[in-house]
């Protein structure tokens, strides 16, 4: 993103966090850069291990192991030694329904009560370690259950978004070859119900490799359960033996398959493993979120996407901490939905993305006021490039002026956070994830594989591997090696574009495949994004480049504006102007779409391949099933034939 050069302003921590702070003292990136395989060692020795590994690190491009030859389970780290540590009576998991006040807690003897039947349940339907099982839930406990059900006995698990399409999920499903299904009847979101289980019967009328579905009662809807096949959950766990010992597991077997989002053609299935993962989650959430013992964390992502796998479930649960998990939306019953949460739960900790943030300022801050949102003391981002007016209204008035923001660059792949700030350290720059945390190794190549020193502008890799690493693509190593590996050796290439400034600050643009070539410019619309939202009229903007026979690509410009403002040709004007003063003239749209709404995978992420179908007349706009809201298309086809 952009810096907006005029306003850039930089924060300290506040006196007081930084005095309390997990992570207060500067030598630790020292300490780690000497050695970081000692460094990542330590930190695995705060997890329960039944066996210590033998070797740290073995490292043979691109295949990593950690921890080789130790014996380690996700699941009893994330309940049973919290128990051992007396978190017995601690709330593990808050959740709070798609209807306010619709509650329910468990505590960690609970949530582990609840694991070890599901587990058994698994057992009794054939499930052996090493089996996958594929997971197509709401956001409801059931889905951390199976997860650390699954966890507990060495079978990897594949969860499926609750909003993919009934091929989506088939896809996934004989990808993994999972043998059970775990689903519920339908899930309620916003006050709609997605029909989980019908869809999960059309995905399943060819997914051969499924023997049991399992199906979640949330809302009683009327299901078809097919005999032999489907069986109910309560049913099964009425009947299921309590106990069920955690599996040795070796650090290296697959903990999860997770299915990479957004991208064109047949999905990447990322393969994370058990001991560097858990020992790089429970680090970076410890660290990034300043988690105390008394903290109400809550993470506002989907558990089918890897933020929630990570800071949902493993991270904070591997910390012994409260998480929150919730299963509307922002707007539904009102639009202080979320403020009405922070101020009921008390949350001190609130994780969320751009796009969010972005939607909230749209409606001003009259939802805020409403609430009392003083428990908050700590705010992040993830998912995109935090445009500096999004972070600096996330901080005035989310949290108060008086909140550290962290704004935390990493992907499915890296497993965990990688770039960030630590909140009682670093001193933030809006839009900036700062540096690379300690024991990780980023940097900046350019197209022929050299290092960029100092200032510049390249692509963003990962020097030396990292503990959360992807270790391969499930049954595909040849496009994982072919994706991440094949442009720069053993340096990780992450797919993204990135810019060091004069203070050794990352600022990371975007997709380095969402770079625009404007008459031999490199322009990234990430960069043309923030210019036109830091103008006042802007609410939000996706830019694309189309093809153009003078100058290889012209730049189009989608843009929502705030409230209620109409858009006109003297504002298009105003915008390229705009544009113009903060980057330059070469990156002027050449176009400009007002737009009440864009194009949006469920996770947020903006879909610029259908802008670009669009803006190109074509008709054949490619898989649009990931589309949280497919009538968008519709309109947007509209406004651009109108804008012709
Ligand atoms: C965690 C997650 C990964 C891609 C990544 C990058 C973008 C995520 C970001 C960010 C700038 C940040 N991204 N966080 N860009 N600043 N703080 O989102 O994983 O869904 O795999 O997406 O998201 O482009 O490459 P994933």
């Amino acid at each position: 993103m952009t810096e907006e050069k005029s306003t850039v302003r930089t924060y300290d921590p506040p006196e007081d966090f930084a005095a309390r702070a997990n992570v207060r003292d500067r030598s630790i990136y020292e300490e780690a850069a000497k050695d970081f395989e000692g460094f990542w060692a330590g930190r695995a020795r705060k997890l329960h291990w039944f066996r210590e590994w033998d070797e740290v690190l073995r490292w043979d491009p691109p295949e990593a192991q950690w921890f080789v030859g130790g014996k380690i389970n996700a699941s009893y780290n994330c309940l049973d030694y919290q128990i051992e540590q007396g978190r017995g009576d601690k709330r593990a998991i808050v959740w709070e329904g798609d209807e306010p006040g619709e509650n329910r807690t468990l505590t960690y003897s609970e949530l582990k009560a609840e694991v070890e039947k599901f587990a058994n349940v698994l057992k009794s339907l054939g499930v052996r370690k090493g089996d996958a099982v594929s997971i197509y839930l709401p956001m409801i406990p059931e889905l951390p259950i199976a997860m650390l059900a699954c966890a507990r006995i060495g079978a990897p698990h594949s969860v499926v978004f609750g909003a993919f399409s009934a091929q989506s999920l088939r896809d996934r499903i004989n990808d993994c070859e999972a043998k059970v299904l775990v689903t519920a009847d339908s899930g309620p979101r916003g006050g709609k119900r997605t029909p989980l289980k019908a869809n999960a019967d059309e995905a399943l009328q060819d997914a051969p490799s499924i023997e049991k579905v399992v199906v979640v009662r949330r809302t009683g809807d009327a299901v078809n359960m097919v005999e032999g096949r489907d069986l109910w959950w309560h049913e099964l766990m009425e009947k299921a033996e309590p106990e069920c010992p955690a599996e040795e597991m070796d650090s290296e077997d697959i903990l999860y398959i997770l299915y990479s989002s957004g991208s064109t053609g047949k999905p990447k299935g990322i393969v994370h493993t058990t001991g560097g993962y858990l020992t790089h989650v429970n680090t970076t959430t410890e660290w990034v979120f300043d988690l105390k013992e008394d903290d109400v964390y809550w993470c506002t992502a989907d558990i089918g996407w890897v933020t929630g796998h990570s800071y949902i479930v493993y991270g904070p649960l591997s910390n012994g901490a409260t998480a929150l998990m919730f299963e509307g939306t922002p707007a539904y019953p009102a639009n202080d939905r979320w403020w009405d949460i922070i101020e009921r739960h008390g949350v001190t900790i609130l994780y969320t993305a751009p796009t969010a943030i972005r939607s909230f300022m749209k409606q001003g801050t009259g939802p805020i006021e409403k609430h009392d949102l003083s428990s908050l003391r700590l705010l992040g981002s993830v998912g995109e490039p935090i445009n500096p007016r999004a972070w600096e209204w996330y901080h005035e008035h989310v949290g108060g002026g008086r909140c550290p923001v962290v704004d935390t660059w990493w992907q499915t792949e890296t497993g965990g956070i990688m770039i960030s700030p630590l909140p009682g350290i670093t001193r933030t720059k809006p839009g900036s994830a700062t540096f690379p945390l300690p024991g990780i190794f980023a940097g900046i190549y350019d197209e022929e594989g050299n290092e960029i020193e100092g200032p510049g502008v390249g692509n963003l890799v990962i020097k030396r591997p990292w503990p959360g690493m992807l270790r391969t693509l499930y049954k595909d190593p040849e496009r994982f090696r072919e994706t991440y590996w094949q442009k720069y050796g053993d340096v990780y290439f992450s797919g993204d574009g990135a810019r060091r400034d004069e203070d050794g600050y990352f600022w990371v643009t975007g997709r380095v495949d969402d770079v625009i070539n404007v008459s031999g410019h490199r322009i990234s619309t990430a960069e043309v994004e923030s210019a036109l939202v830091a103008h006042p009229a802007v609410a939000e903007a996706a830019v694309i480049g189309r093809y153009d026979e003078d100058t290889g690509q012209a730049i189009v410009a989608y843009v929502i504006l705030e409230g209620d403002r109409k858009g006109s040709d003297e504002l298009a004007q105003e915008l390229r102007q705009q544009v113009r003063r903060v980057i330059g003239a070469h990156a002027r749209p050449q176009e400009i779409v007002f737009t009440p709404d864009l194009p949006k995978t469920r996770s947020g992420k903006i879909m610029r391949r259908i802008l670009r179908s669009l803006s190109e007349g074509r008709d054949d706009l490619g898989d649009t099933t990931t589309l949280a809201d497919p009538s968008v298309v519709d309109s947007l086809k509209e406004q651009v034939s109108a804008s012709r």
